[in-house]
């Protein structure tokens, strides 16, 4: 299968060109409950003003969730979820029309309706697996698309993950996901793939992919790492949830220098600062 090996000139979304130095993606979890940052946005207009400061920090995407994936929990009813996130993504864009919005979902009908809202690139944490639907409506819209890796669901993910190994594990996973787009009809050179920090690993887990984020850069597609305040980093530091910021940085740095692309983070202008400094260090343009 011919690779989308294109984003060395960047991501293309719409007109729009992301990168080729890193990119930051801010989290805008607009929920009760998510595990760092749970209804402090829930409002409509605290959750646009949390973007819209996100954008001014340097974030080039604004990822926008209705429900929380985190270790044990339950899935929201689809029409709360849109609820949740379409007044949001409706508002960016209307008062950034440049934003770039992603929408984190794995069902096709909120996707869909993100995307009619002003979104431009869909966060599928079940690579679409999560509803049959979702590959044709990103072949059709062809926006962007994160294909995650996950072991099991978020309810009981974390009870006991085993590998053999790790790293080859959620490689030929992401690859068998990214050939199952393209044979849906994905654009090669809109797919983005993602360890998935945190979904069904553990400590020892997550480290291995980040130490061998080159084996998942080697499949072609620009990689996504989302690792902002997660268990694991408390772990190493014994920081509370708030306070990860500096393990967080830690580790988009390493990431970058193994061939990261993207950096989903709560934490934007720490991540966005250290990123510059390191692809300064490289002599790449940020
Ligand atoms: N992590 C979370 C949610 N969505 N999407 C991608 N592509 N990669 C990730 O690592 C990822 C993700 C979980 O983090 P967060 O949004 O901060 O918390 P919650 O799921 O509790 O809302």
């Amino acid at each position: 299968m011919e690779r989308g090996l294109k984003f060395g000139a960047g991501i293309r979304v719409g007109s729009r060109t992301l990168g080729p130095g890193p990119v930051v993606m801010g989290i805008l979890n607009v929920t009760p409950d998510s595990f760092s940052d749970g209804g402090e946005f829930f409002e409509r207009e605290s959750a646009v003003e949390r973007a819209l400061r996100m954008l001014e920090e340097g974030a080039q995407i604004v990822d926008v969730g209705g429900e929380s994936t985190r270790p044990g929990s339950d899935p929201v009813p689809p029409e709360e979820e849109r609820r949740r996130v379409l007044p949001v993504v409706r508002g960016i864009a209307a008062r950034s029309p440049e934003a770039v919005v992603s929408i984190d979902t794995y069902r096709s009908e909120t996707a869909a309706a993100a995307l009619e809202a002003g979104a431009r690139i869909v966060n599928d944490v079940t690579a679409l697996r999560g509803d049959g639907r979702m590959a044709a409506l990103v072949a059709e819209a062809g926006c962007p698309v994160v294909l995650m890796h996950m072991r099991g669901e978020p309810k009981t993910m974390q009870l006991d993950p085993r590998y053999e190994d790790v790293v080859r594990e959620v490689r030929d996973f992401l690859a068998r996901r990214a050939e199952a787009a393209v044979s849906a009809g994905v654009d090669p050179e809109k797919i983005i793939v993602d360890p998935g920090i945190g979904f069904g690993k553990k400590l020892e887990h997550n480290l291995r992919l980040l130490d061998e984020l080159e084996s998942i850069c080697a499949l072609g597609f620009p990689v996504l790492v989302g690792t902002s305040r997660k268990s694991f980093l408390g772990l190493i530091t014994g920081a509370g949830v708030k306070d990860r910021v500096f393990g967080t940085v830690a580790t988009s740095v390493m990431a970058y220098e193994r061939g990261a692309t993207i950096f989903r983070v709560h934490d934007v202008r720490a991540n966005r600062e250290a990123l510059k400094v390191a692809a300064a260090i490289r002599g790449e343009d940020v």
